[in-house]
């Protein structure tokens, strides 16, 4: 991706989105978010990251994190993600994401962010770690949003709140500073697929969840993915087809649907009068099929971490030329001198 030509070519929509190594990244997350990155690429000028600095808002083992930033990593590549198209950075790497919080967080209120359910949902769910860096998250998410001027942020509905207030936190800033930001669009991705629980089907999909029959790990070997799909929670009416009063099976269907690229009404059709035991098995086998060779790219990545090392740098240092630009321009703003 090139930075160089940025002030004086017309330049493409910029897109920006980041993923958290809380985790390794489930089927969720690819049918959701990843898979659908690697698509708009080729039509925008794409931002992607490891948003490790967030991850740590929840406690984290430190030899784990960073593995899971490595992984996190080797599978944006893996799934597609080409750094020659767009940029695949580590968001600890550009220290401006941090300073930019800590401004912008000066420009927020105590009352906005005790208004967003992220923060309500994990304070219950870490009841014994309800600490600063949970609070501000939002104050970090709109940094991470705001140093790179995106037009267009893809996120899943759950992050439309998030974008609201990093829209609110701009506008202000621009008030009280003059014209600084470019206010974001939240971009919610059409066709793309809402990922539920195999457990709790009434909550998303996520990689966190402490119980792994809930989740496919984008990493899951075949055996796990059909016996996690065998187990999925269904119903007891045998009888494939999409009703509100049946999420498991809808969500079966949704995901079934996103790999094999079946309408609802087709999928209906294929498994009439079939339980749900050989449609289980057909969707565990298709996932495993999708992934495959995701998961073959990942090992040859993850084989060779010199070299992720290396790109991850030169990423870094190509992020950091971006954002140091817009965070130079906030501090001269707000009163700073800065060093010549
Ligand atoms: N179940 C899902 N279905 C569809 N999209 C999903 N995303 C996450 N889960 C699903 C989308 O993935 C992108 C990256 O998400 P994230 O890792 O930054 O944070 P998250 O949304 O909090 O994901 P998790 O898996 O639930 O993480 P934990 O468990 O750590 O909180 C986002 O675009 C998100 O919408």
């Amino acid at each position: 991706m090139s930075t160089a030509n940025e002030t004086t070519e017309p330049r493409r929509k910029r897109a920006l989105s980041l993923i958290q190594p809380s985790g390794i990244p489930t089927l969720g997350n690819y049918l959701g978010a990843m898979r659908n990155w690697v698509a708009l690429q080729d039509e925008f000028e794409c931002i992607f990251g490891v948003a490790d600095l967030h991850a740590v808002t929840v406690r984290q083992e430190p030899a784990r994190l960073r593995q899971r930033t490595y992984e996190v990593y080797a599978l944006l590549l893996a799934v597609g993600l080409d750094p020659e198209k767009c940029l695949v950075f580590v968001q600890s790497q550009v220290p401006a994401h941090a300073e930019l919080a800590w401004l912008l967080g000066c420009c927020t209120q105590f009352g906005e962010l005790s208004r967003m359910t992220q923060f309500k949902d994990k304070s219950q769910s870490h009841a014994d770690n309800i600490n600063l860096g949970l609070f501000a998250y939002p104050t970090l998410m709109a940094a991470d949003i705001l140093l790179y001027r995106p037009d267009l942020v893809p996120v899943g509905k759950d992050q439309k709140q998030h974008c609201e207030l990093t829209r609110d936190i701009a506008g202000r800033f621009n008030n009280l500073y003059s014209d600084t930001f470019v206010l974001p669009e939240p971009y919610i991705m059409q066709n793309c697929a809402n990922v539920l629980s195999l457990q709790e089907p009434a909550k998303k999909m996520s990689k966190s969840d402490s119980n792994q029959n809930a989740f496919i790990s984008m990493l899951d070997e075949p055996d796990a993915i059909l016996r996690k799909f065998r187990r999925a929670v269904t119903d007891s009416e045998a009888r494939v087809c999409r009703r509100e009063d049946k999420p498991g099976v809808s969500n079966l269907m949704e995901i079934y649907g996103a790999v094999t690229g079946r309408t609802f009404d087709q999928i209906e059709e294929e498994f009439d009068g079939r339980g749900y035991g050989d449609f289980k098995s057909a969707v565990g086998e298709a996932v495993a099929e999708t992934l495959r060779p995701i998961q073959d790219r990942f090992h040859t990545y993850m084989g060779d971490k010199a070299q992720l090392d290396a790109l991850m740098k030169e990423q870094a240092g190509k992020a950091a030329v971006i954002a140091c630009r817009t965070l130079d321009k906030v501090k001269k703003k707000m009163g700073f001198v800065l060093t010549k």
